[in-house]
């Protein structure tokens, strides 16, 4: 029962050599980006992690096989793919078993790091609290993921679909240290601020190591997340993508999307309202997560274990 991991040649050999590995989601590839922009951010961002030092390892299980590390032709595989399922904790050892085909969320790419020894994660934005949460009970299993999993989580904030304010809250309360990026403010993945202090600043990759082995130090369980705000010249301002934000909100609860569907829903919709605008932004912050990720993979590999 433990044979059911395939770890690319590469991404064996860094890890046996303690070199810099950076995880990578595969839902963004699957739910969170049309194609062919799916594919083609992929492969840039593989490429970011590379230039900055680091060996890239795309997550997804593949007919039963979970998969540290994607070959080109599989990751143009699963780009192209139709009805892939989105797998989070809950569905991960369920698709394994049965021999089927996911993409990881960030919950379910942070234990498949775990598992591989990966100590670092880049992706869009996490999940989080959705609006009207209280009513719905709907937060993604990303967050709970953070307060239990021992990866730090490079992204762009959490995404400005959500419920921001009790989103942090959550993490707050899961002990799990959310780390703006050289700013004060907790970006709001589009938009560079939320208008909400982050909990917690830090200015450079080697600050951001340190406190990451310090939890394993103190025994601490959970993850970090880094929140990344976008570069400013490819920034939607937030007075801009409110409006929008909130009108594919109103569609989604007029057409009853739930549970899994929501997010890539809103995705495509605020997509197709801003006229690709939103993607130009959301493949503009991932590769800035990936190069940040890159940084702090470089610095754990030069601290000692
Ligand atoms: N970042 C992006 N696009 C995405 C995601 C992250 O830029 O589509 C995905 C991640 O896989 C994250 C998921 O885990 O969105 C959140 O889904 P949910 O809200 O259903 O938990
Ligand atoms: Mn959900």
């Amino acid at each position: 029962m433990t044979d059911f991991m395939d770890i690319a040649p590469e991404v064996q050999t860094a890890l046996d050599a303690k070199a810099p590995v950076v995880a990578l989601e595969s839902t963004i590839i699957t739910h969170g980006m049309p194609w062919p922009q799916n594919l083609q951010t992929a492969q840039a961002v593989e490429a970011a992690v590379r230039a900055g030092g680091a060996v890239p390892a795309t997550m997804a299980v593949i007919e039963g096989r979970l998969c540290i590390g994607l070959p080109p032709e599989r990751l143009e595989a699963l780009a192209q793919a139709e009805g892939v399922a989105k797998l989070s904790r809950a569905d991960l050892a369920a698709c394994i078993a049965t021999g089927g085909t996911g993409a990881t969320t960030v919950a379910s790419t942070m234990i498949a790091a775990r598992m591989a020894g990966i100590e670092v994660f880049a992706t869009g934005g996490i999940g989080g609290v959705h609006r009207g949460a209280e009513e719905s009970f709907d937060i993604s299993a990303d967050l709970s993921e953070l307060a239990q999993t021992p990866v730090t989580v490079v992204a762009a904030g959490a995404k400005a679909i959500l419920d921001l304010p009790k989103t942090l809250e959550v993490l707050e309360t899961g002990g799990v240290p959310v780390i703006a990026y050289g700013q004060d403010d907790f970006p709001a993945f589009w938009s560079r601020s939320s208008g909400l202090a982050a909990p917690l600043r830090m200015d450079d990759a080697a600050a951001i190591a340190r406190a990451h082995r310090m939890r394993a130090a103190l025994a601490l369980p959970g993850g970090q997340l880094v929140a990344n705000p976008v570069p400013a010249g490819d920034e939607i301002p937030r007075e801009e993508i409110a409006p929008i934000v909130e009108r594919a909100l109103a569609e989604a609860e007029a057409q009853g999307i739930a549970g899994k569907a929501v997010t890539p829903y809103l995705l495509g919709r605020i997509f197709e309202l801003t006229e690709g605008r939103s993607l130009a932004t959301n493949i503009a912050l991932v590769l800035n997560n990936a190069r940040l990720a890159a940084g702090i993979a470089r610095e754990l590999a030069a601290l000692p274990r």
